[in-house]
């Protein structure tokens, strides 16, 4: 069933908003639910919803079974769930559980005292003399532990402060957690897109209370965090309690830290974990001291390799075979058009062709909102115009009051390349103020100056739009089971700006051939068929720039 679905992942905050206050809600998403229905996409994935004072942005949650107040009521996701269901349209949640807020209330209890009955939901260890418990760090800058007054002791938070890690060596949190997914399960949710599900099981020393630090060379690699001692123990507890009980629920696991030859330990047909995963093999990198050191982007070979390799080991090994959710883009990644395509000069063929590539792989695509009409990475003059934690923290941290303008500029260079922020201004519904993502006067978030010239409303009418090949796309794969289960097979991995790929599936065997670069190939790619699908009007055999077509071989 989800392998012939595409995920659209929306980011409630920043979708559509419904009442004027500059901030997307569940009212705005009901509003678009046609919008959604007629691109064509299977199931929507949520960002939190939940209840939460918004120190990352709903990924740290004060109340699991309540609805933001920013976003709305229980009663306006009823009818949400209801409208995405009318439509033949499924929705899955954002299931935050390696920490909670520390204004949930399981918290605001723990830290009461050693011996509160919710003391052992989070992680609290002594100081023993040292600065900190060991030497972990946090995803936000800064040691991954906070001292607590009161207690005289320390919680561990691999994220920010407010964002205390849940203890779930402690069987019952773990039940807290699975009845909390049986009452969204109840309510007719369709699954979880799972946060840093690797992340559950902490590394114990060998008297299965201190945390070893980082071994030499590893300080600060946060991946070390994932894949846990305990973590498949716990999802075949969690697939046990709930996740069985519900044969249709779908599960993406983001797998942060989870490489190819471990996938399938989470998501192999027969290990009753997860449905599929996420990697980040080709995420931006983002640790705070990328900040002022950027990673160079990925060459084509080197992307077309991470896609190969995947597609290949999660075909192997004794727990084969595996599924993944394939993307592009999300709310963690600046824009993949500002990546790998070339929005000043080639807006339209880029994005079509980012397109093409990834709906044609093998996996279950999630969209990222705004990708369907090619929005790009945002102009941000000034460390005030970012809202990120992850930003503000690394600014911090490296930036202090005194740095140098010369340090200051460089920062803001590469957050203007690497930020979050990117993909979570406002969705650009038309030339109206504010991109038509809000009536009122302001958003939450800086709006791209470039929404006039990119938005739904211009490119509804527009034959020749990215939106409209998205439809057609969409439909296309629908109708083409070799592209859900056909198998991958890279024709020119070494090739620097070419895109070759066959998928087979018994006799029917697709090319798809993308110029992945500005320029024009010399000479024919030697793949020539019957073109089904093209994002130019014509076809010679020359690849023009950002020329991608779909051809199918008959033998
Ligand atoms: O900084 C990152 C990796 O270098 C981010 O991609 C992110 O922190 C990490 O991938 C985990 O992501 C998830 O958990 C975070 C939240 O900030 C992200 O938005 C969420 O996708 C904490 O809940
Ligand atoms: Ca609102």
């Amino acid at each position: 069933m989800h392998k012939q679905q595409v995920i659209y992942q929306i980011y409630p905050r920043s979708f559509a908003d419904a009442n004027g206050d500059g901030i997307g809600d569940l009212p705005g998403i009901m509003g678009k639910l046609d919008y959604l229905a007629d691109l064509g996409v299977d199931i929507l994935w949520l960002s939190p919803i939940f209840q939460s004072p918004n120190a990352d942005n709903g990924y740290d949650i004060s109340d699991y079974e309540a609805i933001m107040p920013e976003f709305g009521l229980m009663a306006d996701f009823d009818d949400l769930l209801k409208g995405v269901h009318e439509r033949g349209m499924r929705l899955i949640v954002d299931l935050v559980v390696n920490h909670s807020s520390d204004e949930h209330r399981w918290f605001q209890e723990s830290r009461k005292s050693k011996d509160n009955p919710y003391r052992d939901y989070y992680i609290w260890r002594g100081a023993n003399g040292r600065k900190e418990p060991n030497n972990w760090q946090s995803f936000f800058s800064g040691p991954a532990w906070t001292f607590d007054e009161l207690t005289g002791e320390y919680y561990l938070h691999l994220f920010a402060e407010k964002q205390p890690d849940l203890n779930w060596e402690n069987p019952a949190l773990r039940q807290e957690i699975y009845r909390m997914m049986r009452f969204w399960l109840d309510k007719g949710v369709d699954g979880f897109r799972m946060d840093v599900i690797p992340f559950l099981s902490k590394e114990h020393g060998n008297d299965g209370r201190t945390f070893p630090d980082y071994p030499d060379g590893r300080y600060g690699d946060l991946t070390i965090h994932a894949n846990g001692p305990r973590i498949h123990e716990f999802l075949q507890e969690m697939n046990r309690e709930v996740l069985a009980h519900y044969p249709n629920c779908i599960t993406v696991g983001e797998g942060f830290g989870v490489s190819a030859e471990q996938a399938n330990l989470y998501v192999g047909v027969n290990r009753h974990e997860l449905q599929m995963i996420y990697h980040f093999d080709h995420a931006v990198p983002r640790e705070e001291h990328r900040f002022l050191d950027p990673a160079p982007e990925l060459t084509l070979p080197e992307l077309k390799a991470i896609f190969a390799k995947w597609d290949r080991t999660l075909d192997e090994g004794p727990d084969a075979p595996g599924w993944q959710n394939i993307y592009f883009g999300n709310h963690d990644n600046p824009r993949v058009l500002s990546r790998f395509g070339d929005p000043e000069r080639y807006h339209y063929e880029s994005a079509t062709l980012l397109a093409t590539v990834l709906l044609c792989q093998r996996g279950t695509p999630s969209l990222y909102q705004g990708d369907e009409i090619g929005m790009t990475n945002c102009p941000f003059n000034s460390i005030h115009e970012f809202d990120d934690i992850q930003v503000k923290r690394a600014w911090n941290a490296l930036i202090g009051p005194d740095a140098d303008v010369e340090k200051q500029s460089q920062f803001l260079q590469t957050a203007n390349r690497i930020a979050r922020d990117h993909a979570r201004t406002p969705m650009q519904w038309s030339h109206a103020p504010n991109a038509g993502f809000t009536n009122g006067p302001r958003t939450w978030l800086k709006v791209n100056p470039n929404y006039r010239d990119i938005n739904v409303a211009k490119q509804k009418t527009d034959p020749r739009s990215v939106i409209n090949y998205y439809r057609n796309l969409l439909q296309f794969r629908k109708h083409t089971p070799v592209l859900h289960e056909g198998t991958y097979r890279d024709l020119l991995p070494e090739h620097p700006t070419v895109w070759a790929f066959e998928r087979r599936l018994g006799e029917k065997i697709l090319l798809v051939v993308a110029n992945v670069s500005g320029q024009e190939t010399n000479g024919s790619t030697g793949m020539t068929g019957e073109v089904l699908l093209s994002n130019y009007a014509d076809a010679d055999n020359t690849l023009r720039p950002f020329e991608a077509r779909i051809l199918i071989i008959r033998e």
